[in-house]
């Protein structure tokens, strides 16, 4: 029964669209990455991770930006990650304009050969006018240097809010273009059963599950091990 359902699952998960966990690579251009999501669920601490992987497992030239000027603290959490990776990380002062630091992040990374850039953002949905203006001009401003960037907007999501975790899905959506979602603290909480909702209601995939607060704590998503994880709780 349970392989039957998980078949079933699966083919209803992925609709006949192709599903893909793997980044959109820029062929011949720096990829850029495009971190959002709100205060708290978990992008800084993904970039990390995700640089980590990238560096590691593609042997790819990684920097980062601190694009998330607003948040408290966040620009240095961003650059302590970095130095202990030892992968440069571009910032600017707290309360300047993200955009002017994202710009020289591009030019940079273009300058000193790196193959992405991975940037963060502030998440303030509470003010969506601003927050979209903001998430418009980084991709204006991106798109003058990289034709075909940002490749990826990567959406981070707390998979222990549940509903609320749905809700900011749903708006981020919205306000920019989510190629993918990453679903952090999946170590929180048993179910993840919010990425099948976001799947059904935004059909946008779930591309990277994170499952604690180390470095090598993300995983590519695996659909039909997260099925076999849903179906085993539910005959138990
Ligand atoms: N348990 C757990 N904690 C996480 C995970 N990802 C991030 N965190 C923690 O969540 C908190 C907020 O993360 P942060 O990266 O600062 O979020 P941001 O505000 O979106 O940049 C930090 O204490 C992180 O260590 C995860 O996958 N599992
Ligand atoms: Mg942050």
């Amino acid at each position: 029964i349970n392989d039957i359902i998980v078949d079933k699952m699966f083919v209803i998960y992925a609709n006949d669209s192709y599903m893909t966990t793997k980044i959109n690579y820029a062929d011949n251009d720096l990829t850029v990455i495009l971190m959002v999501g709100v205060n708290g669920a978990g992008k800084t601490t993904t970039i990390a991770k995700l640089a980590n992987k990238i560096m590691h497992e593609e042997g790819k030239k990684v920097m980062v930006a601190a694009g998330d000027t607003f948040r408290a603290g966040a620009i240095e959490q961003l650059a302590e990650w970095a130095n202990r990776l030892n992968i440069p990380c571009v910032k600017g002062k707290e309360g300047g304009d993200p955009s002017s630091v994202i710009f020289d992040a591009l030019e940079q990374a273009k300058a000193g050969g790196y193959d992405v850039l991975i940037c963060d953002t502030a998440g303030r949905l509470q003010n969506k006018v601003n927050l979209m203006k903001e998430l418009e001009k980084m991709n204006r401003i991106i798109k003058r240097v990289v034709p075909e960037g940002p490749q990826e907007t990567l959406l981070v999501v707390d998979a222990t809010t549940g509903q609320n975790g749905i809700s900011q899905a749903v708006e981020f959506s919205k306000i920019t273009d989510i190629t993918g979602i990453v679903l952090t603290k999946m170590d929180g909480t048993a179910k993840g059963g919010i990425i099948l909702s976001i799947k059904d209601m935004l059909n946008i995939p779930v591309k990277f599950i994170g499952l604690g607060e180390k470095i090598d704590d993300l995983q590519e998503f695996d659909l039909e091990q997260y099925i076999y994880g849903l179906c085993n709780d539910l005959m138990e």
